[in-house]
């Protein structure tokens, strides 16, 4: 008897396309299309085609030309294509167009993250937030879902069609203004969660994925966190405390990594799981020194931190896994980075031993410039000053003298200058710097 094939769900035949604008050189084009295909891989398609367009600016009709769709059209019967995926976002009528013109489905890179997000979202709240940037993507494109459902429909349709639409279009207004209120409601709890810790010196892991934020945050804290050679691994963000040395620890937040053309309204609905980055003290650009697109890929990350409001924030570049790297091509990036960016830069490696030092050593000096160690000496009956030291510092040690308590600890600038305007407090130690 013959064996049967096993029923698992037939995998997706994928078609790439990039309109790659002509400015961009053929190098940064093929990287643009090997990351779509990447995605592609993550989302769990095959890609079984590729087709490029240069192009100085997208048909209004197919984003390509005529012909080229004419061509693609060729393409997806030859090679039974069941899904085409533009690298570039689709207005609503050019993907209904392209779908009617090659009759399968057709989605851009926007849709496709949107896609990879929904099946790794685990927390109850990652799943709302995905639900949310799906609803705001699927608004505008009602229209063409439904021609989708109802193709063939004929005589009649229009009529009661618009009316269907109407009500989906409130239906869905409903459901995104319910999530709205529920992702709200989780975020103020979050907030008042962390009031109670406004006194640790938070530094939050940022950058493009795949750069390799997690394994850092492994080697810095040794917690097990998720590592893997694919594109957003990590998506809910994770917090752990790191001991840099005696008395000098750091709270570190490992967020979800960032892409490029990352859906806007993928960023808005995770605004509040980044908040952590929002109320960073320190942000960790990690950066793959070993990626030939780096520049592109740190450039990409400080756009998305910009569209966060901290891209004034204090930063620390990180340059990872130069473990990949020869040391003339060490140096000549190290070279690189010293000429264009004004902020200050580690490299590391979370594979080599030692690889991590420098990080360490980077860190220790961003904390004991924005929290120096000071010597404070507080009246005992001034419990205002006191509670201020315990609320906005970091207590290290502390004795009751007869009329005075002495504390060693850290505290924050600003605190640092209210302090010493009340009568009867002294501080002593370090100068902080810039004072
Ligand atoms: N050679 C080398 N590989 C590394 C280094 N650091 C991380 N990797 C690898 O890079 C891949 C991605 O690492 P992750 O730590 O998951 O990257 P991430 O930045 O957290 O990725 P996302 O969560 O997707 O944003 C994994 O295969 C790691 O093993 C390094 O220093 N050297
Ligand atoms: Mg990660």
């Amino acid at each position: 008897m013959k064996e049967t094939l096993p029923t698992e769900q037939p995998i997706e035949r994928v078609i790439l396309v990039a309109a790659p604008p002509k400015e961009l050189s053929p190098a940064e084009g093929r990287e643009h299309l090997e990351e779509l295909a990447r995605l592609t891989d993550t989302a769990g398609a095959e890609v079984v085609a590729t087709l490029q367009q240069r192009l100085d600016a997208p048909h209004p009709k197919f984003y390509i030309g005529e012909g080229k769709a004419a061509e693609l059209r060729a393409q997806v019967e030859a090679v039974g294509a069941t899904l085409v995926i533009f690298d570039d976002e689709l207005s609503p009528a050019q993907g209904k167009n392209l779908e009617e013109a090659l009759r399968t489905r057709v989605m851009d890179r926007a849709e496709l993250i949107l896609d990879i997000f929904a099946t790794r979202a685990r927390s109850s709240e990652a799943q709302m937030q995905v639900e949310l940037a799906q609803l705001q993507y699927l608004l505008p494109r009602l229209k063409r879902m439904w021609t989708h459902l109802t193709r063939g429909g004929g005589i009649g349709f229009r009529g009661p069609g618009e009316t269907q639409l109407e009500t989906d279009r409130r239906i869905i207004g409903r459901r995104i203004a319910e999530l709205r209120r529920k992702l709200e409601t989780v975020a103020q709890r979050r907030a008042t969660q962390r009031k109670g810790r406004a006194a640790e010196f938070r530094v939050a892991l940022v950058g493009y994925t795949n750069a390799g934020k997690s394994s850092i945050m492994r080697g810095l804290s040794g917690a097990d966190v998720f590592i893997e050679d694919r594109l957003f691994a990590t998506l809910a963000p994770a917090t752990r405390a790191v001991a840099l040395e005696a008395g000098a620890r750091v709270r570190l937040t490992d967020t979800g990594g960032f892409i490029r053309k990352l859906p806007h309204h993928l960023v808005a609905s995770f605004r509040a799981t980044l908040e952590e980055v929002v109320q960073a003290d320190l942000l960790l650009h990690v950066v793959d020194g070993a990626h030939p697109g780096w520049p592109e890929q740190a450039q990409v990350a400080d756009e998305v931190l910009a569209d966060l409001g901290v891209a004034g924030r204090p930063q620390l570049l990180a340059f990872n896994k130069v473990d990949r790297l020869t040391h003339g091509e060490e140096a000549a990036l190290e070279e690189r980075v010293a000429v264009h960016f004004e902020r200050p830069a580690v490299f590391c490696s979370t594979v080599e031993p030692g690889g991590l030092d420098a990080m360490r050593a980077a860190l220790l000096g961003q904390l004991r410039a924005q929290r120096p160690e000071l010597r404070v000496s507080i009246p005992v009956h001034d419990g205002e000053a006191l509670a201020a030291v315990y609320r906005e510092g970091e207590v290290l040690a502390r004795i009751e003298l007869d009329s005075r308590i002495e504390l060693r600890a850290r505290l924050p600038i600003a605190a640092i200058g209210r302090l010493r305007a009340r009568a009867g407090v002294s501080i002593e130690g370090p100068e902080p710097l810039g004072s």
